[in-house]
């Protein structure tokens, strides 16, 4: 094909190409390799080690999915902490509920952060100045080991279980993550596209299943992350699984922001497995 393309090979037998119209950035960090491009269809663009992280156009399928289904379904979340997420669209959608008093950002790689600031202002839009956000570059795995805080939703936005992801996906990890819950708190995690990466689904489901009085993942498709609809790990002690459609309707209403791909319908049937997701957990 004509022109430029970056090609994304993270998987095996599957590939996937964007048109690049535009480059901004593309060099080595501390931790891995960060590109910026333009796609005409996508808009901006963030691959880490040539795999799609963001794009303008798609991100508020994921961010929304990760932050609205936990925070609306537990019903009083105050302090929120994201392992990743250094683009800041995660931080962007936890701050729209005004009555998060306190979100904790631990991004590895302080690069990402900087860059996203000055070539990707519009994901975290406005997020790195919000009081509330404390953002801490450090290694998630040490943070969640070391420090002694809880939290009523953990968000882990991490890239795929290869290169400085990886020990985000381990029963260590997990169970660390699990000791920083407050009573009643939920964990969420990236967990991959399963039809093309079900063995790491099953991994996180395993270790969930032993962890978690609830432990199950839901689904969206994010057109970028190719191959179907990803999985996201959810594990919780408590009861927020079972909120049902009039109280989320009633909360959604309360927080008075508008969504793009949230709805309380959407947060039900998220959880709706089709079997050869349901057979992987
Ligand atoms: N991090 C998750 C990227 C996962 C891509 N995986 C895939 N295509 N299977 C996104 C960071 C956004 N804040």
């Amino acid at each position: 094909w004509p022109g430029d393309w970056n090609v994304e090979r993270l998987h095996a037998d599957h590939s996937q190409a964007l048109r690049i119209t535009a480059e901004f950035y593309d060099s080595a960090t501390e931790h891995q390799r960060l590109r910026v491009f333009e796609n005409p269809t996508f808009g901006r663009i963030m691959t880490l080690d040539g795999v799609v992280q963001v794009t303008e156009a798609d991100n508020f399928i994921y961010h929304e999915m990760m932050t609205h289904v936990p925070i609306f379904a537990h019903g009083a979340v105050r302090r929120v902490l994201i392992v990743g997420g250094g683009d800041g669209g995660m931080a962007r959608e936890v701050l729209k509920h005004r009555d998060i008093e306190q979100v904790t950002m631990v991004e590895i790689d302080g690069t990402v952060v900087d860059f996203c600031k000055s070539h990707l202002p519009g994901i975290s839009a406005g997020a790195f100045d919000d009081p509330r956000l404390d953002l801490v570059i450090a290694d998630g795995a040490d943070f969640m080991r070391q420090n002694a805080d809880v939290y009523d939703v953990i968000i882990v936005d991490s890239t795929d279980p290869v290169g400085p992801g990886e020990v985000l996906f381990t029963d260590t990890f997990y169970g660390h993550a699990k000791a920083r819950l407050a009573p009643g708190g939920i964990l969420v995690t990236q967990n991959g596209v399963p039809f093309l990466q079900g063995a790491e689904l099953t991994n996180t489901m395993r270790a969930f299943t032993a962890l978690f009085a609830d432990a199950t993942c839901y689904l969206a498709t994010i057109p970028t992350y190719a191959g179907g609809p990803m999985a996201f790990g959810w594990g919780t002690d408590g009861a927020a699984r079972g909120v049902d459609l009039a109280t989320l309707t009633e909360r959604f209403a309360a927080a008075g922001f508008e969504t793009d791909y949230y709805t309380p319908a959407v947060h039900l049937g998220a959880f709706a497995l089709p079997p050869y997701v349901a057979r992987l957990i």
